[in-house]
């Protein structure tokens, strides 16, 4: 009694007692940090829709020298919570803008003192459209490949003219981070921390490459809806589906979520920073729950806050982007949705 009191005191006053200094250095010195899965049961019954993810300590980030935005490898620990077993369909969206009168940013008319820089002519709604060019094109101008198209929403994602007639449980898209934070509130539910959402990516396994392991298409197959053939102009669907697929197509990873990998990229509740991860690092120990900086900055783009994406879409491929490399990051204006670029959200434990 009177020892553990000892060790108990020594460690409050911030000094290793006599009794700590006797005992074997591995037993109570507190060496390096394991990652670990958390043990607990979800609080309660399941949440319809929603896959439980038991929180734990993980090492966050990408060891690729073509994602410093991703490095370095740094321990991160989140607490339980529930997650969308998959990103946010057409019908659910729809479900919500019945109840709620809601209209995306894709199909407000633009203010134009909010894009002085925009070109003169009078502001559209509309939203940012995948056009491939019909032929091989040079990879360093995305504006070959993406294109501001009037009347673009999530009723219309590629533009007038495309509807979602035969997409009901498609994710939906054109969704601005503004949208995203709109629906999660209606639903009672939030946007994701990055940290959860790798986490939940990673479905307990620890440093791998891809949701599933460290193999691209282990047994040949195909784990996640993304890009075969020459990007932009030749997609060969080699995964069964060009363009978005069914949520839900492709196996779930080890906690039940789907489409973590692929698909369509889903908003995270972060401001983007590209040296984030080296703050927290430089911190040391590990980072509990972080939410990301208070700030936003992206040097391709300066001047506009960015928010962070994740998971990479139907457009991602190992010759251009590899973002279904479960630790890469991306990011977008919280203003600007894409056609190929969704959400789901999270429900915290309490
Ligand atoms: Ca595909
Ligand atoms: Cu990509």
């Amino acid at each position: 009694m009177l020892a553990l009191f000892v060790l108990v005191s020594g460690y409050i006053s911030g000094r290793a007692s006599r009794a700590t200094l006797q005992k074997p250095k591995a037993a109570s010195a507190p060496t390096a940090v394991e990652p670990r899965i958390n043990a607990a049961t979800p609080p309660g019954p399941r949440l319809a829709g929603m896959a439980w993810v038991p929180g734990g300590t993980f090492w966050m980030g990408a060891a690729r020298e073509d994602m410093p935005d991703a490095r370095p490898l740094h321990l991160v620990s989140v607490d339980g919570f529930w997650m969308d077993e998959h990103e946010t369909t057409n019908e659910e969206f729809e479900r919500f803008v019945k109840a709620t009168g809601y209209v995306t940013l894709a199909e407000r008319t633009p203010d134009a003192r909010d894009y002085p820089s925009a070109p003169r002519e009078k502001p559209a709604a509309g939203s940012v459209v995948f056009t491939p060019p019909r032929q091989a094109v040079s990879l360093d101008d995305p504006y070959q490949w993406w294109s501001y198209v009037k009347g673009a929403s999530w009723r219309h994602p590629e533009g007038p003219g495309s509807s979602l007639a035969g997409r009901e449980r498609h994710p939906v898209v054109q969704i601005a981070w503004t949208d995203a934070a709109a629906y999660a509130e209606w639903a009672g539910k939030r946007l994701a921390s990055e940290a959860e959402w790798e986490f939940a990516a990673r479905g307990g396994q620890d440093r791998k490459l891809y949701t599933w392991g460290d193999q691209l298409k282990p047994g040949g197959r195909w784990m996640a809806n993304v890009f075969q053939g020459r990007f932009p102009h030749e997609d060969t669907a080699e995964d069964g589906y060009r363009g978005a697929a069914p949520v839900g197509s492709f196996p779930a990873e080890g906690f039940g979520l789907r489409d973590m990998a692929g698909n369509v990229w889903e908003w995270c509740s972060d401001w983007y920073r590209p040296d984030y991860y080296a703050t927290l690092a430089a911190a040391g120990g590990v980072a509990k729950n972080p939410q990301g900086p208070a700030d936003s900055a992206d040097p391709a783009e300066p001047g506009v806050a960015k928010r962070v994406n994740r998971g990479g879409s139907y457009l991602c491929s190992d010759h251009y982007c590899s973002r279904y490399v479960v630790g890469s990051r991306g990011r977008g204006a919280p203003d600007t949705g894409s056609s190929n670029l969704g959400f789901r959200c999270v429900k915290s434990a309490s």
